[in-house]
C-alpha cells in the first residue's frame, strides 16, 4: 500500500517540475494560459469556437486539445481560424505537463496572447496535474445534476472560475442553481460562476471579458 502511494507522490512530483518549465516559457512568451476542464460533453469544444469568432481581431488566440482519440474536436476549433494542436494521450485520462509541452513548442512561436487548453473530459483525474497554466476553469452542463460539485470535489477546489454551460436547457432539466453554487462555494470560497449557452449566446460576453482581464493580469506578471 504505502509503495503504491509513493509512487503516486512521485507522479505528481515530477509533473510539478515540468509544470514549473511549461510556467516560465508561457511567462516569457507573453501567452496567457487558461486549462479549461469538464465532464465529457459538457460543451468545452462548441464554447471554444465561440471564443474563437468573438476574439477574431481581438487578440491572438491559440489552441491545445486533449484527447484520448481521434482530432475531430481540433477539426472543429481549427475551422474557425486559430492555431490548434491535437493532442491524443492514449490511454491516459487527463493532460499533463509533459503531454502539453510539444503543443507549447509549436504554438508558443506562433506569439499568442492567450492560449486555451482543453483538457480530456474528466471531472477527476485533470483537477490533479497541473500544466503551467494560469487559472483552472471548470464547466459544468445544467444536464449534469447540480450534484457534481459536491462529489466531484477537487476539480471545483482548484478551479478559479465555473461556467454553468447549457442554460438553454434549464427549462427541460432539474437543475438547481442555487444549490450547483453553494456547494462549490462551500468548496472555494472565491470562486466565480458565468453562466452561459453557447447555443443563444447568454453569458458569452462576460466569459470573453474574464479571459481579457486573465489575459491583462497576466500581463502585469
Ligand atoms: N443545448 C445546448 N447544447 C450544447 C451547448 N454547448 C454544447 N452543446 C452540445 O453538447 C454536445 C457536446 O458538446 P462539445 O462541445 O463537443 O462538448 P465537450 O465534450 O465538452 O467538448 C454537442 O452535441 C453540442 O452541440 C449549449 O450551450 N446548449
Ligand atoms: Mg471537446
Amino acid at each position: 500500500m504505502t509503495e503504491v502511494i509513493r509512487i503516486q507522490e512521485g507522479v505528481l512530483a515530477d509533473n510539478d517540475r515540468a509544470a514549473e518549465d511549461l510556467r516560465l516559457r508561457f511567462r516569457e512568451s507573453g501567452t496567457c494560459v487558461v486549462n479549461l476542464m469538464s465532464g465529457p460533453g459538457a460543451g468545452k469544444t462548441t464554447l471554444l469556437e465561440r471564443t474563437a469568432e468573438a476574439l477574431q481581431g481581438r487578440l491572438r488566440l491559440g489552441v491545445a486539445v486533449g484527447d484520448i482519440q481521434t482530432s475531430r474536436d481540433a477539426d472543429r476549433i481549427a475551422r474557425h481560424g486559430v492555431p490548434v494542436v491535437q493532442i491524443n494521450t492514449g490511454d491516459a485520462c487527463h493532460l499533463d505537463a509533459r503531454m502539453v509541452t510539444p503543443a507549447a513548442d509549436h504554438l508558443l512561436p506562433l506569439g499568442l496572447d492567450l492560449l486555451i487548453v482543453e483538457n480530456v473530459g474528466n471531472l477527476v483525474c485533470p483537477a490533479e496535474f497541473e500544466i503551467g497554466e494560469d487559472a483552472k476553469v471548470v464547466m459544468l452542463s445544467v444536464t449534469e445534476g447540480a450534484d457534481k460539485p459536491a462529489k466531484y470535489p477537487l476539480m471545483f477546489h482548484v478551479s478559479r472560475l465555473m461556467l454553468v454551460s447549457k442554460v438553454d436547457l434549464l427549462p427541460h432539466v432539474d437543475f438547481s442553481m442555487e444549490a450547483a453554487i453553494a456547494d462549490a462555494r462551500a468548496l472555494n470560497p472565491d470562486l466565480q460562476v458565468i453562466a452561459l449557452s453557447a447555443r443563444t449566446g447568454e453569458g458569452l460576453d462576460p466569459w470573453i471579458d474574464w479571459l481579457l482581464g486573465l489575459r491583462d493580469k497576466a500581463r502585469g506578471r
